[in-house]
C-alpha cells in the first residue's frame, strides 16, 4: 500500500492491521464515494426523520450527528413509534473566534431551527441541538451564509483546532490564531460532498464514480478514501495558560514566545481522554513533548504526524485506534524517528515552558491597545434564556453593538473580546441588565473551574446525567465545603455522562464519568493545570457515597493544606490516591 508521501508503508513495522479484519467503518468510508453515500436520498426521504443505511456515519464528517431525544425514547418505543430523531450540528470554529454578525446568525438559527439554545463546547465551538431533518439543510446553509461551516467538525479526520483565546495576548494571539487556522484549513477533507449535498452546488465532474480506489486518491490527497482510523485533535496553548488542555490532544503545540514574537512551538504527541469501562487495554493518556519547531513549520509537522497515524493507526479495533495507542504500540522513539524521516529534518530540543492554570480569568481585563474584554461564565456551555438569567437575549443585544469579536473558551465560557473604550459602558450595562455579570461573579471558584459534557437527553452514548445534573451536584459540594470550613478555593471538578470523557474528566482534580442512571466512577488527583492524570478512585457509586468520601477530604484540605497547595496534589500527599505516571498505568 502506497502512502501519500509516495513511499511504501512499512508493514514490517506496522504490526496491527490484519487487513482482512478491518472495522466496518473502514468499508463504509471506502464505499461512500468520498462521503456522499446515499445522503441526497436520505435527506429527501419523508418516511423517516432519520437517515438511510449507514448515512449517519457519513454525516459526522460533515459536522452532523443523528440523535434522538432520549427523554422520549421509552414512551415512543411503547407506542411503537420510531425514535424522536433530531440532529446535532457542530460548527467548525478554529481557535473559538467569531464575529458578532456570525453570533447573530447562529443565534437566529438556534431560535428558528434548533432547540432555542446555543451550546458552547469543550473544543471552543458551537453546537445546535434538536434540529429536525426538514430543517437540516437550511441550518447548514444559514451557517454557511455567515461564512462559517461544519466541515470536518466530527468524523475520522482532524477536528476543530483549538487555540488559547486570550485577547490580552495581542500579537502573540494573532500569530497563534493564524497558525491554528492554517493547520485547520490544511487538514480539511477536500471532498466536495458537503458542498453538493448541503449547499446544492453543482457536482464536480469526477469521471467514473466507481473508479478503483487508486484512481480516486487525488481527490483526497492527504486522507485517501479511508480518511483516518479515528478522530484526530490538535490544540495550541500559550504558557502559562493551559486552558486548551494541550496534553490531552493528539497533537499539542505549546507556544514559545520571545517578547511579542511567537518564535515556535514545542510539540506534544499522543494525548487523548477516551477510554472504555471494563476494557483495560483502553486508557486516557497525556501527550509527550518531543521537541521544538520554528513557527512557520507547524503545518508541515501537523501534516506529517497525521500521515503517520493515517498509515499506522489501528483500523481493526476502533477502541484502540487513536494515535495514543499507535505511539504506545510502536514506541515513542520509533514515532519521532518516523516523523523526522517524513519531515526530512530534525526537531530541535524542546524549550523550557511552564503552565500555571487551565482556567479562564473571569471578569474584565485590558489589552495593550487599550481595548477591554469581559470573560463570562456560561454554566456547562449552555447559552439560553431563563427567567433568572436571560443570557441568550443579553448576548444578542451585546452582539448587535459590539465592534470587537467573541471568543469561545475550551472551558465552555465566552469572552466578549476587544471592546473599544467608547463601547464599554453600553456593553457593560447590557451584561449587567441581563444578569450576566452577576451570574459570573457570584459563582464560587469551584463552580467556575468545573464543567460537564452534554449527556442526556441528546447524547446517544450517555449512561448518566451530566449537564443537567452537575449544577445541582456542585451546589451540594459547595455546601459541604462551607460546612467543613473550606474557603472558596478553586478545585477543578469535571463530569462526563459516560467513559468517553468529553469534559476531559481524567485530567481534573476530581473527575466523574457516568456508569448508569445516578451512578458514576470517580477519579482523583489530576493536576490543576492539566499536567497529570487523575486515577480511578471509586467505581459505580451514587451521590451520597461520593459526598461521604469527599467530606473528610475537604475537611482535611481545609486545615492541612500547605500554602498554595492544589487539591489534586493534596489528595496524593494525604494518601487518598497515587499519581499516574503514564496513561497505560491508569487502570493499575
Ligand atoms: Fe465528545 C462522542 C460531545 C469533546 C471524546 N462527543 C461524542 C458525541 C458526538 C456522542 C456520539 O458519538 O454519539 C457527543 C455528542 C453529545 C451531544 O449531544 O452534543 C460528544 N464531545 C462532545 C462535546 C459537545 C462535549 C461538551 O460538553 O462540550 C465536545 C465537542 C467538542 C467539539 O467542539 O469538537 C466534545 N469529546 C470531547 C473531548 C474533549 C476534547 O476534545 O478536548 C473528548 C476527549 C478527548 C479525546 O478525544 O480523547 C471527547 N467524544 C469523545 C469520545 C471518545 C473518543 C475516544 O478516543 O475514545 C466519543 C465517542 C467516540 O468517538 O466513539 C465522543
Ligand atoms: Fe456523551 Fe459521553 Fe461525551 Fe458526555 S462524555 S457528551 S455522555 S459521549
Amino acid at each position: 500500500m502506497a502512502n501519500s508521501d509516495g513511499g511504501e508503508v512499512d508493514r514490517s513495522v506496522d504490526r496491527s492491521q490484519p487487513l482482512e479484519k478491518l472495522s466496518e467503518n473502514e468499508t463504509i468510508k471506502v464505499e461512500s464515494d468520498y462521503l456522499r453515500g446515499t445522503l441526497v436520498e436520505s435527506l429527501e426521504d419523508r418516511v423517516t426523520g432519520g437517515l438511510l443505511g449507514n448515512d449517519h456515519e457519513l454525516t459526522k464528517f460533515h459536522g452532523i450527528y443523528l440523535q434522538d431525544d432520549r427523554d422520549l425514547r421509552d414512551e415512543r418505543r411503547r407506542k411503537k413509534l420510531e425514535p424522536a430523531y433530531e440532529f446535532m450540528i457542530r460548527v467548525r470554529l478554529p481557535g473559538g473566534v467569531c464575529r458578532p454578525d456570525q453570533w447573530l446568525k447562529l443565534d437566529e438559527l438556534a431560535l428558528t431551527h434548533a432547540n432555542r439554545t446555543l451550546r458552547l463546547t469543550t473544543r471552543q465551538t458551537f453546537q445546535f441541538h434538536g434540529v429536525l431533518k426538514r430543517n437540516l439543510k437550511a441550518t447548514i446553509q444559514g451557517i454557511h451564509e455567515s461564512l462559517l461551516d461544519t466541515i470536518g467538525a466530527c468524523g475520522d479526520g482532524n477536528r476543530g483546532v483549538m487555540a488559547t483565546p486570550l485577547p490580552e495576548l495581542g500579537p502573540i494571539h494573532s500569530q497563534l490564531y493564524g497558525a491554528a487556522k492554517q493547520v485547520s484549513e490544511h487538514l480539511l477533507p477536500r471532498s466536495r460532498a458537503f458542498h453538493e449535498i448541503f449547499l446544492d452546488e453543482e457536482p464536480v465532474y469526477r469521471g467514473d464514480k466507481q473508479a478503483p480506489a487508486e484512481e480516486g486518491e487525488d481527490l483526497e490527497p492527504l486522507y485517501g478514501r479511508t480518511y483516518l482510523p479515528r478522530k484526530f485533535k490538535i490544540a495550541f496553548a500559550v504558557p502559562p495558560n493551559n486552558d486548551v488542555d494541550v496534553f490531552t490532544q493528539d497533537i499539542g503545540f505549546i507556544a514559545i514566545a520571545e517578547g511579542e514574537e511567537l518564535v515556535g512551538f514545542n510539540v506534544a504527541v499522543g494525548g487523548g481522554m477516551g477510554r472504555t469501562d471494563n476494557e483495560p487495554i483502553t486508557y486516557p493518556r497525556l501527550g509527550d513533548v518531543i521537541g521544538f519547531l520554528p513557527r512557520d513549520r507547524a503545518v508541515e509537522v501537523a501534516e506529517k504526524i497525521v500521515t503517520i497515524q493515517r498509515d499506522y493507526g489501528n483500523r481493526v479495533d476502533r477502541k484502540v485506534a487513536r494515535m495514543k495507542y499507535t505511539i504506545d504500540r510502536l514506541g515513542l522513539d520509533w514515532f519521532v524517528g518516523e516523523l523526522q524521516k517524513r519531515l526530512g529534518w530534525e526537531l530541535e530540543e524542546a524549550r523550557p515552558f511552564h503552565f500555571e492554570t487551565s482556567q479562564d480569568a473571569f471578569g474584565w481585563s485590558e489589552n495593550a491597545d487599550g481595548t477591554h474584554n469581559y470573560t463570562l461564565f456560561v454554566e456547562n456551555g449552555r447559552v439560553k434564556d431563563t427567567d433568572e438569567l436571560p443570557m441568550m437575549t443579553g448576548l444578542r443585544k451585546v452582539a448587535k453593538v459590539h465592534p470587537g469579536d467573541l471568543r469561545v473558551t475550551a472551558n465552555q465560557n465566552l469572552i466578549v473580546a476587544r471592546i473599544p473604550e467608547e463601547a464599554r459602558a453600553e456593553i457593560e450595562a447590557l451584561l449587567e441588565e441581563h444578569r450576566i455579570v452577576e451570574a459570573t461573579e457570584r459563582r464560587t471558584h469551584m463552580r467556575r473551574h468545573s464543567m460537564a459534557c452534554v449527556g442526556f437527553p441528546t447524547c446517544g452514548l450517555s449512561m448518566a446525567e451530566s449537564e443537567r445534573y452537575f449544577p445541582e451536584f456542585l451546589t451540594k459540594v459547595e455546601a459541604l465545603a462551607t460546612e467543613v470550613g473550606l474557603d472558596d478555593v478553586p478545585i477543578v471538578m469535571r463530569m462526563s455522562g459516560c467513559n468517553n470523557g468529553c469534559s476531559r474528566p481524567y485530567v481534573a482534580e476530581v473527575g466523574f464519568s457516568g456508569r448508569a442512571p445516578g451512578k458514576y466512577n470517580v477519579y482523583l488527583g489530576g493536576g490543576f493545570h492539566g499536567e497529570r492524570l487523575a486515577r480511578p478512585y471509586l467505581e459505580n457509586v451514587g451521590e451520597s457515597t461520593i459526598l461521604e468520601h469527599l467530606r473528610p477530604m475537604l475537611e482535611r484540605y481545609a486545615t492541612e493544606r500547605e500554602e498554595g497547595e492544589r487539591f489534586g496534589d493534596f489528595a496524593i500527599r494525604a494518601g487518598y490516591t497515587t499519581p499516574v505516571e503514564k496513561g497505560s498505568d491508569f487502570n493499575d
